[in-house]
């Protein structure tokens, strides 16, 4: 019994380090903690892009979603 909760409890671990470093406010791909983010392929200067689309669930802070329909880089 005692093996079966060690066992359950693994499976709640938190995800591998590398979600951490994904902004909380977007959702769908990883979008970079940075100074700016662009759109990959896009115009922006950088100096961190990701390759869209990416979901917006918090604030845009990186002004990913221009059109503000929620979902940034549509075309990235
Ligand atoms: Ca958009």
């Amino acid at each position: 019994m005692k093996r079966y909760f060690w066992i359950m409890s693994l499976a709640f671990l938190p995800q591998p380090a590398a979600a951490a470093d994904c902004d909380p406010n977007y959702s769908g791909a990883c979008v970079p903690i940075a100074s700016d983010v662009d759109c990959a392929g896009g115009s922006g200067n950088g100096p961190a892009y990701v390759q869209g689309p990416v979901r917006v669930v918090g604030r845009d802070i990186y002004g990913l979603d221009r059109d503000n329909d929620g979902i940034g880089c549509e075309k990235g």
